[in-house]
């Protein structure tokens, strides 16, 4: 997979993506991640990307021009088209169907921005779709952008290591996932549960399966509504 990002802070990046599954991937060719400074697209002399909205009111909007014309440029790198997405808390939420399905594009484009929002030219002329990774208003659409590239590149074949998998995790199943132990038997005075020490796989399943149900009850009854399990 490629993915390219246009953003005004190629640098916050950086850290997130030379880490752990990320790097790894990006290493073993498994995922190109390329970043692309929509300010150097500016023709202005101030290098200004944002400007006053029409009909009044507070805040900056991101002038279409710097955005289209480093789009163009980043389109023009490879030949696949791929999939244009907007950053947005207007968008369509983010979830980990979304990752699977963002998962089997050969190509992401990410138009990450800054200030009140995009000039609305932007979101039509360019043909994106916009994604919400959730209820709530980040200061820009980068940590959005890397939230989505991380969900979506360690589902792709040959980003994790032997040590992960992402068969059991929480949502592969629509429930939330059963506890975890390790060493040691007894810690503080709390005790690893007796199933899992006793072997029978089966009487394991079924204890996992009956604490992820009860969590996901507790908590997050809304995915019970949306795809029930079977013999809940
Ligand atoms: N899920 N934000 C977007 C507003 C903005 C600025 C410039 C377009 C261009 C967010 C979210 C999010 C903050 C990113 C406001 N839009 N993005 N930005 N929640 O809160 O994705």
């Amino acid at each position: 997979m490629r993915i390219d990002v246009l953003t005004l802070f190629p640098e916050m990046f950086a850290s997130p993506l030379s880490e752990s599954i990320l790097k790894r991937a990006q290493q073993a060719g498994v995922v190109g991640i390329v970043l692309a400074n929509i300010r150097d697209f500016s023709k202005d002399k101030h290098k200004k990307v944002d400007d006053r909205p029409y009909g009044g009111g507070p805040g900056m909007v991101m002038m279409p021009g710097p955005v289209f014309d480093c789009f163009e440029h980043v389109r023009s790198l490879s030949a696949e088209p791929g999939r244009v997405i907007l950053l947005s808390p207007q968008g369509q939420p983010f979830d980990q169907r979304k990752a699977v399905e963002l998962s089997k594009e050969k190509r992401l484009i990410l138009i990450t921005g800054r200030y009140e929002g995009f000039d609305e030219r932007i979101r039509i002329g360019l043909a994106a779709e916009q994604i919400s990774i959730g209820d709530y208003i980040l200061s820009g659409g980068e940590l959005a952008a890397m939230v989505v590239i991380d969900a979506v590149v360690r589902l792709l074949g040959g980003a994790l290591g032997d040590e992960d998998s992402s068969k059991d995790d929480s949502f592969s199943e629509g429930l939330l996932e059963y506890p975890h132990y390790t060493r040691p038997e007894v810690f503080r005075d709390m005790k690893v549960p007796d199933v899992l020490l006793s072997g029978n796989h089966g009487e394991i399943e079924k204890w996992r399966r009956s604490q992820a149900l009860e969590r996901t009850k507790q908590t997050r009854p809304d995915l019970l509504k949306d795809n029930p399990p079977e013999d809940q």
